[in-house]
């Protein structure tokens, strides 16, 4: 029944977006994609709830917004949304899903213009027919060209934030319907090598009956389209238009199998001149002698086993040396999110964050760490929140006040200070003393050239106190490019003054990026990896980061959050002195 709500949460972000092109009050609006945001988050099932008469009770959700569930839960419809959708073409709404235009913008291109898809859009730009309307000059009409082809590659791939959570949620909900048909499952293709993006989800079942197990996944409370629904394979379409495959392979292939749809292409075509070489057979079917004679495919390990390799764990299969390290026994032991020991980049109500200290606290103590470090917004970053220095003295009390309390866990004084234009920091050397970890980053100045970029903050990570460097390319997947700068010799320096580079774990940064992270390490760079949490949740987000350091070839000892509190003290103090 969870199709309800997934229906009701998106008929609301539409109607938002909707009146937004309208250019309805704010208010009317927000109420849309709160209600929206409620739904989303909701524990219970809305149907339960709606038949127990109990909708008025979901906290957040005001008195009209309950009568809209009702009606469209008790008839399928809601006229107002029929409405709107009358009044404003789709592709209108599409129009917003390009980084450079909002509501406003799509009204005016909508009514001034008549521009009704995004590829109206793009080709009333490029014969520039745009510039009579108010504010649309040459420089916005670059950046909306930009931003067609940024959501025209971005577009067909979705975030392996977004992908994991979906297919964990459709798993569950295959195991809920079908158990009894499902001897073994996991996802395979790139969303199981944790890349960044994911192009189409792949899922790979292992039964003796393959029929009930088809019935239960194209009737799936995502399914917005059934693409293809076969024997041994299914393909879907979810409502943000992701394909699903499902395949069905017997128990003895599922080794087999999951290795081959695990790809990655390049790594499959490795392996398979390897087993060439050695006179033998690989496919997703098993690895076979020349007489055709099957030697392996049960499991994964096998399958590795027959080709004289130990088991390559999925990160690494990119074609990146990988077999090769593996034959010569060099594999790395790549970090475990076990490993990690404390979040060194966190943000709370006192700047842009949602959560108070003690709330992050508690959820660190949940997760086994042993310390936290708190990193405010420096004073510069008015959108942020920036702390006055006044104010990051008056926090650092504060925490030191609370730290006198336990004897086992530390929360670590910090800030995440900004890189200004001539290279020196948003706070004094004074108060940088201050504080257990500095973090520094940049926030602006992103389209500077690439020898401006990289001399500021090569002269921040001079600064005797820095001991981080934040999100080091400043790229968001999708929506903005890294800025220019020259890593090859932010590493150097990072070597040369010990500073350490972090892999941001947010799914729309994962900054560093598995190639640099590599590079990071064969250059002795240590790493940080940490969440960049805006709330409690977010200390969740450090999966992200550990599968990207894993993609990176790291271990433990690259990263420097694998510490204990006493040794993570001991290396702090170090640089001090
Ligand atoms: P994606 O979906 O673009 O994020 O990337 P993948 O890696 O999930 O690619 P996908 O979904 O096209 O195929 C899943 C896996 O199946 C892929 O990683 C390797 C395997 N595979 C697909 N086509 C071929 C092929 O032509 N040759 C070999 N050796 N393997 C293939
Ligand atoms: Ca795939
Ligand atoms: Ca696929």
């Amino acid at each position: 029944m969870r199709a309800d709500s997934g229906k009701v949460t998106q008929i609301f972000r539409e109607m938002a977006d909707l009146l937004a092109i309208k250019g309805e009050n704010p208010f009317r609006v927000r109420a849309y994609e709160k209600a929206a945001d409620v739904l989303e988050h909701l524990s219970g099932d809305l149907q339960d709830l709606h038949n127990e008469g109990k909708l008025e009770k979901i906290p957040g959700l005001g008195k009209g917004m309950c009568e809209k569930i009702s009606t469209l839960l008790n008839t399928g419809r809601l006229p107002a949304y029929e409405e709107l959708k009358k009044e404003i073409p789709a592709g209108v709404r599409e129009l917003l899903l390009i980084p450079e235009v909002g509501p406003k913008t799509a009204k005016l291109l909508y009514e001034e213009a008549k521009v009704k898809s995004i590829e109206d859009l793009e080709k009333c730009v490029k014969s520039h027919k745009l510039q009579h309307l108010p504010g649309m000059g040459t420089k916005t009409e670059e950046n909306i060209l930009r931003g067609i082809r940024f959501y025209r590659t971005s577009r067909a791939r979705i975030l392996l934030g977004k992908a994991l959570p979906l297919v964990e949620e459709v798993i569950g909900e295959l195991k809920e319907k079908a158990s009894s048909w499902i001897e073994r499952i996991s996802p395979a293709g790139s969303l199981r090598r944790g890349r960044e993006t994911i192009g189409d989800i792949d899922i790979l079942v292992s039964s003796s009956s393959s029929h009930p197990l088809m019935e239960a996944f194209t009737s799936l409370s995502c399914v917005r389209e059934v693409l293809a629904k076969g024997e041994t394979k299914s393909s879907i379409l979810t409502h943000q238009g992701l394909q699903m495959d499902l395949r069905v392979v017997s128990p003895d292939s599922f080794g087999a199998a999951l290795q081959y749809f695990t790809g990655s292409k390049a790594h499959n075509i490795s392996l398979r001149e390897r087993a060439i070489r050695r006179g033998l057979k690989i496919n997703e079917y098993g690895v076979f002698t020349q007489d055709g004679e099957e030697i392996g495919g049960r499991d994964e390990e096998e399958v590795y086993a027959c080709l004289d390799l130990p088991f390559i764990p999925p990160e690494l299969r990119e074609d990146r040396g990988e077999v090769d390290a593996a034959r010569e026994g060099r594999l790395p032991q790549l970090i475990r999110e076990e490993e990690i020991k404390g979040d060194l980049h966190l943000h709370t109500r006192a700047s842009d964050g949602s959560a108070s200290i003690e709330e992050l606290m508690e959820k660190a103590q949940e997760k086994r760490y042993q310390y936290l470090a708190i990193t405010e917004h420096s004073v510069s970053l008015k959108v942020g929140g920036g702390l006055s220095e006044e104010a990051l003295l008056a926090e650092v009390k504060e925490i030191r006040q609370m730290n006198s309390h336990f004897e086992d866990f530390r929360v670590l004084t910090g800030t995440e200070v900004d890189i200004k234009k001539d290279g020196t920091l948003d706070y004094s050397d004074e108060v940088l003393r201050e504080l257990d970890i500095v973090v520094a980053a940049l926030h602006t100045g992103f389209k500077q050239d690439r020898e401006i970029i990289t001399t500021k903050v090569i002269k921040a990570m001079q600064n005797p106190f820095v001991r981080v460097l934040a999100h080091p390319t400043g790229r968001l997947l999708g929506e903005r490019d890294p800025y220019a700068i020259d890593l090859d010799k932010v590493l150097e320096v990072a070597k040369e003054k010990d500073i350490w580079l972090e892999i941001n774990a947010q799914p729309e940064r994962l900054d560093l990026t598995d190639i640099w992270i590599r590079e990071a390490k064969r250059r002795g760079v240590k790493m940080v990896i940490a969440t960049d949490a805006h709330n409690i949740k977010g200390l969740d987000l450090i999966s992200f980061g550990v599968i990207t350091a894993r993609r990176g070839w790291l271990e433990s000892a690259d990263v420097i959050n694998t510490l204990s509190l006493k040794d993570l003290l001991k290396v702090l103090f170090k640089k001090r002195s």
